[in-house]
Order: C-alpha cells, then sequence, then structure tokens
C-alpha cells in the first residue's frame, strides 16, 4: 500500500543497475518540511525589501550626510516669497500651516469660479440670442459664406446683414436703457431740489414782513386774492375768466374759443406764493388731471406762451412738480410751428392743430409785433435749461439775432416787422402797447443768464439810449414820460401799458455801466412818478389806460376810450421794482392807494371787475375779472408788502405776466 502511493519527493533516490532501489525512507519528516517553509518566508522577505525598502533607508542616510551643508550645495533652494503671513513677510509658506489656507488650492479654485462664472454668463447670453434669433441660427449651418450677384461680385450674405442689424439693434436698446436710466436719475434729483425749494417757499410766513402795519397790508392783499379766486372757482371754473358780476365764465378773443383755464394757469404760483395751501392744490390738481390744451381756433403765440407757458414754468420752479414742466413743454411745442417763416420771427397767431400761422389782420400789411415775437425768450431759454433740448431756445436766439443784424432807425425798434421780408412796417415805436416787453425782455434774458446773454445785454442798453435820446420827454408841469414816435412825429402820450418801464429802468440801472446808473435809476423813478399822478388826478385813484400831455392837462386821458382800467399791473409793478431797489417807503405809500382804491371801485361779492371810467364817481362795472389781476397785479401788491429777501429780484425775474423764473447761478 506504502508503494503504491510514491514518494512526493524522491529526494534521496539510489539506482542499481539502472533500476531504481526502494530505500527505507521515501519523504520528508514534518520538521524538516517547516524549515523548508522557514526558509522559503525568508527569501521572500529579502526580496521585498530590496525592492521597495531600500532605496528609503538610502536616500535617508544620504540625506543625513548632507544635513547641515549649505542649501545650494545641490541644488538651489526655492526662492523665498514675500508672502504675507501672520507675524510678518517671509517664511516659506507651507500648505495649510498655521490655518493658512494653500494659496496654489485657493488659486485653482478661484479661476474655477471664475470660469465658471463666465461660462454661466455665456451661456445666459447665447441663450437670450438664441431665443430672439432662433431663426437665424436654424439656417446659419446651410448658409454659404457670400452671395455673388450677376457681376460676379461679392457680397456679405444677407443673413450676416441681418444679423448685424439685430446686434446694432440691440445695442442701440442698451443705449436707451442706459439713457433712461440717466433721465430717472436727473428726475429724482430735480424733485430732491424741488422739495427743498418748497421747504423754502410753501407758507404764509414766507416773505412776512415784521412791521405789524406792513403785515396787514400784505394780509388785505392775500385777502383780495381769495375773494378773486373764490369767486372764479365758484362761478367759472375751468373757464378762462370770470365775469363776477353775471356769474359766468368768460373768454377774451386772445384765448381762442375754447374754455383753457387760464385765470388757474395764470394764478396758481401767486397762490402758491401767498402760501395759499388747499387753493393751490386744487389748482394743481386740476392742471395734472383735467387740462387739456386742444384749442380749436387760432391761438394768440404771444399770450399763450406769457400766460400758459410762463404760468407752468414759474410753478414748476418753485414747485419742482414735473407736471408743470410737462404741461409747458406741450403747450410750447403747439407754438413751434408759429417759427416757421423765411425770417425765423414767428407769426402772432397759430392754429395748434394744423401748424399754421398768420398774423393779425389789423397790424401793418401782415406784420409780426415787436412786443409778440420779441417776449418769447425767457420761457424759451429756461425751456431749454429744464429740458436738455436746444430747439427752444435756438427759435428765440435767431430772433434775436434777426433784429441784431437789422437796421435800426435812430437806434430805435419798430413795433411791426413782416416775417417773410424780414423789412420793418409802419414807423411806429413805443414803450407801450405794441413794443412794452421786447424791452423788458432784453434786459431779463440779461439777468436771467447770469449775467452771460452779452448780445442782449448790448441790445438793451442801446435800446434805451435811443428810447432816451429820442422818446423821453420833459412837460412843463416837470412830469417825464416816454411818448411814441410815428413817422418821427412824438405822440405825447402814454400807455397804462408803458408804466412798466418805470421799474424796468430802476432794474436795468443795476446792471448798467458805472456812469449810466444814477441816470437810469432816476429816469425810472421820474416815469413812476408820472404814472402814479396819472393815477392821483382821477376820482377813483386808478389810473387810464392811456394818458396825454397837452397844453395845460398832464397826465390826464382826453378820449373816452382811453379812460378804462381793467385790473392792469404795470404801474403797481413798478412801485414793487422802485421800492426794492431804492426802499423809498413812497412806493409802499402809492401802492397801498391802489389797494383801498381797487377794493373801494372794483370789488364786487364775488370777485374784481375793470371799471369803464376812472374819472367818474359813480362806478361802471366791465364784469371781467382779468387773469392777470391774480397773476400780476395782486402778485406785485403782496410782494410790495413782504420782505425784502423773499423773492429776492437777485435770484428771480419775473416775465411779463409775472411769472417768476430762476436766475441761472454760475
Ligand atoms: C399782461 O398780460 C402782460 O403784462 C402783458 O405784457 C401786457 N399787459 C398785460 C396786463 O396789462
Amino acid at each position: 500500500m506504502a508503494a503504491s502511493r510514491g514518494p512526493i519527493l524522491p529526494l534521496n533516490q539510489r539506482y542499481v543497475n539502472g533500476i531504481p532501489v526502494v530505500s527505507g525512507r521515501q519523504t520528508l519528516r514534518t520538521r524538516e518540511k517547516y524549515i523548508v517553509c522557514l526558509i522559503f518566508l525568508v527569501f521572500a522577505s529579502l526580496c521585498y525589501s530590496a525592492f521597495f525598502l531600500m532605496p528609503e533607508l538610502m536616500r535617508d542616510r544620504v540625506s543625513m550626510s548632507i544635513s547641515g551643508v549649505s542649501g545650494d550645495l545641490l541644488l538651489p533652494p526655492p526662492k523665498l516669497e514675500e508672502v504675507a503671513v501672520e507675524g510678518g513677510l517671509g517664511g516659506n509658506l507651507h500648505h495649510r500651516i498655521n490655518g493658512l489656507e494653500d494659496i496654489h488650492i485657493k488659486e485653482d479654485q478661484d479661476r474655477l469660479a471664475y470660469q465658471m462664472e463666465q461660462e454661466k454668463a455665456l451661456d445666459k447670453a447665447r441663450q437670450a440670442v438664441n431665443i430672439e434669433n432662433n431663426k437665424h441660427s436654424v439656417d446659419e449651418v446651410n448658409k454659404p459664406a457670400a452671395v455673388e450677384d450677376n457681376n460676379g461680385n461679392k457680397h456679405e450674405h444677407p443673413e450676416d446683414i441681418k444679423k448685424e442689424l439685430f446686434l446694432v439693434e440691440k445695442d442701440k436698446e442698451q443705449m436707451k436703457a442706459l439713457e433712461e436710466k440717466a433721465e430717472e436719475k436727473r428726475k429724482e434729483i430735480e424733485m430732491k431740489m424741488a422739495a427743498e425749494k418748497r421747504d423754502k417757499y410753501f407758507t404764509q410766513k414766507d416773505g412776512e414782513p415784521d412791521d405789524a402795519d406792513i403785515k396787514e397790508k400784505r394780509d388785505t392783499v392775500r385777502d383780495m386774492m381769495v375773494r378773486a379766486w373764490d369767486g372764479y372757482v365758484k362761478y367759472a371754473w375751468g373757464a378762462n375768466e370770470l365775469k363776477p358780476i353775471s356769474h359766468t365764465g368768460h373768454s377774451a378773443s386772445i384765448f381762442g374759443r375754447s374754455a383753457m383755464g387760464a385765470t388757474i394757469i395764470d394764478g396758481i404760483d401767486t397762490l402758491y406764493i401767498m402760501g395759499l395751501q388747499d387753493d393751490y392744490q386744487k389748482a394743481r390738481n386740476w392742471v395734472a388731471h383735467s387740462f387739456t390744451f386742444n384749442p380749436p381756433s387760432d391761438i394768440s403765440v404771444f399770450e399763450v406762451n406769457i400766460r400758459f407757458v410762463g404760468g407752468l414754468l414759474s410753478t414748476f420752479a418753485l414747485t419742482g412738480d414735473e407736471v408743470f414742466k410737462t404741461k409747458a413743454v406741450e403747450i410750447a411745442d403747439r407754438l413751434l410751428p408759429a417759427f416757421n417763416t423765411p425770417t425765423g420771427i414767428p407769426y402772432g397767431l397759430v392754429n395748434s392743430k394744423t401748424g399754421n400761422g398768420r398774423n393779425w389782420g389789423w397790424a401793418s400789411g401782415g406784420s409780426s409785433i415787436l412786443a409778440e415775437y420779441g417776449s418769447m425768450h425767457l420761457e424759451f431759454a429756461y425751456l431749454s435749461e429744464i429740458t436738455g433740448d436746444p430747439k427752444y431756445l435756438q427759435k428765440v436766439q435767431k430772433v434775436r439775432e434777426v433784429l441784431n443784424n437789422m437796421n435800426k432807425p435812430d437806434g430805435l425798434y419798430p413795433n411791426y416787422i413782416n416775417p417773410k421780408t424780414g423789412r420793418w412796417g409802419q414807423n411806429h415805436v413805443s414803450i407801450g402797447a405794441l413794443g412794452d416787453s421786447f424791452y423788458e425782455y432784453l434786459l431779463k434774458s440779461y439777468i436771467m443768464s447770469g449775467q452771460k446773454d452779452e448780445m442782449a445785454k448790448k441790445m438793451y442798453y442801446d435800446a434805451v439810449e435811443a428810447i432816451s435820446r429820442r422818446l423821453v420827454q420833459k412837460t412843463p408841469g416837470g412830469l417825464t414820460y416816454i411818448g411814441d414816435l410815428r413817422s418821427s412825429r412824438i405822440e405825447k402820450k402814454m400807455d397804462h401799458l408803458g408804466c412798466f418801464s418805470g421799474g424796468m429802468l430802476g432794474l436795468g440801472s443795476k446792471y448798467a455801466s458805472p456812469n449810466l446808473q444814477e441816470k437810469y435809476l432816476e429816469l425810472g423813478g421820474e416815469i413812476t412818478k408820472t404814472c402814479h399822478t396819472a393815477y392821483d388826478k382821477t376820482a377813483t385813484k386808478l389810473g387810464p389806460e392811456a394818458f396825454r400831455f397837452e397844453g395845460k392837462s398832464e397826465a390826464v386821458a382826453m378820449r373816452q376810450n382811453e379812460k378804462y382800467y381793467i385790473l392792469r399791473p404795470e404801474v403797481i409793478e413798478s412801485y414793487f421794482v422802485m421800492w426794492r431797489l431804492t426802499k423809498d417807503t413812497k412806493y409802499r405809500d402809492w401802492g397801498w392807494e391802489a389797494v383801498e382804491a381797487i377794493n373801494k371801485h372794483c370789488r364786487v361779492p364775488d370777485g374784481f371787475s375793470g371799471i369803464r371810467d376812472v374819472y367818474a364817481s359813480k362806478v361802471s362795472h366791465d364784469d371781467v375779472q382779468q387773469s392777470f389781476f391774480l397773476a400780476e397785479t395782486l402778485k406785485y401788491l403782496y410782494l410790495l408788502f413782504s420782505d425784502n429777501d423773499f423773492m429776492s429780484l437777485d435770484d428771480w425775474v419775473l416775465n411779463t405776466e409775472a411769472h417768476p423764473l430762476p436766475v441761472k447761478k454760475s
């Protein structure tokens, strides 16, 4: 049995004659087997060590043998970076030692984050372009690079052109969005400034004088405003003017046929200045929500400008409320077609629907009128200022330049000019009707521009010199007046309208060359005195529409149609300006005389009315409360009895309808 099993390892087999001889022991003993295994294991361990452990041991030995030797013996050490670490500069930066982050890891992370952000943004942009332009990209693959025309010329592919156009459009949109943002910012700033102004001007206390007597006079004037306003609100709301006795609305031909709330717009800044807050708010709401300017007939460019555009602009200037600016722009834009004449001198009338302009039939062969076309500058310059659109200023500047270049007979400006030919009409010169506010606007343009408008300044002082040379007259009784010139003959008459010139000459003295200042201030005073005399000589103590200097009668109306008083402001305007310039109390006294006379003769239960004859002690009312009574007459009186620095003439110019516009500060 044992032989049949055979040896596992025949280690010691013996042979006799080539035949294996069976020995006594054929296998290894167990102890021997263990030894063989052990030897094998030792051998395997040695092999393993030779491969994996020896190099490390060798390196450590080498490393130990060169420690302490200069670092650059074999290889230069890495350069020490100056890295800001806690405790100061210097030192090798080790990863995550002392809580410091490994900059390499950090940089990698940042770079990765940045790339991801960029990818995201690009993806977004691609999506946006694809959404809007998917039809462009669909054909992209198949489209030829360029197209060839019949002559073999290559052109950009239409799809490329379309795409470029699309991108241009996109740029434009972005620009528009930016502009809108800038505009919003501008509005925000304007509103802020307005709020500051509002705090300054919007209470009845503002401008209140210390003197009890003057304060009472001022309060009386404000009560007059309340009466005039209340009557209008009650009986004529939305109409142009009030008929205070008939209790209905009224519209003079200058307004055309439609009701445009002239009294509201002409009177609103007076309500504001007087601190009549509730009334102001009511007027403001009407302007914002009910006022539409859509007259079906021809309108007077001048009247609409000075009352409507002027009233709205001034309320905007006082309050900063955008609604007034918007409406002013809307109306001014309707007036612009009037300037479409060969010379740029506007027509007196314009149809706001068709844009057709024309002149008054009675005005010297189709002429435009000096006081009308010459009294647009303040409003239009201010419009350009607040809108940033130069077109308004350009229109009126053109008018200025045409006039500046004209030949002026004796240095004077005739009242009529043909807007087509640019030739003067009839030779009639006047500081009253038809000429008046042209001169006023020259001076005030200069003041309003922050004394920058040199052309206006020169034209004003040249004109005033010519007037003082040719038109100013002295009467035997010692009065000074400014007569009209008709075909080189002086007409010895002065219009009530011309009485504004006392204040204008006085104001002009402030900006005149030093050698002329006294002369102009004195002349302003003299004219104002003459106008007061015209009031003083009547039974009502109210002045006539025009007064003459003939024979012994001086400053008296001679003709029946010159004897009316329609609540005009010009004489009171000069009292106010001369008071501010001289502080001579006679001007306040004269103003108070006018208040008493108006209250005595013009006041009716529901407002104020003009009177037909200032010389008649029993008055006859004309039953019209003119809008300029609220805009001008009452405003000037209120300012006359207010503190001197309230609505200072250094800060404001009043347009010819007494609407204040701000002086530009550089
Ligand atoms: C007002 O409308 C203006 O003052 C204009 O300049 C002429 N006159 C009236 C008031 O009298």
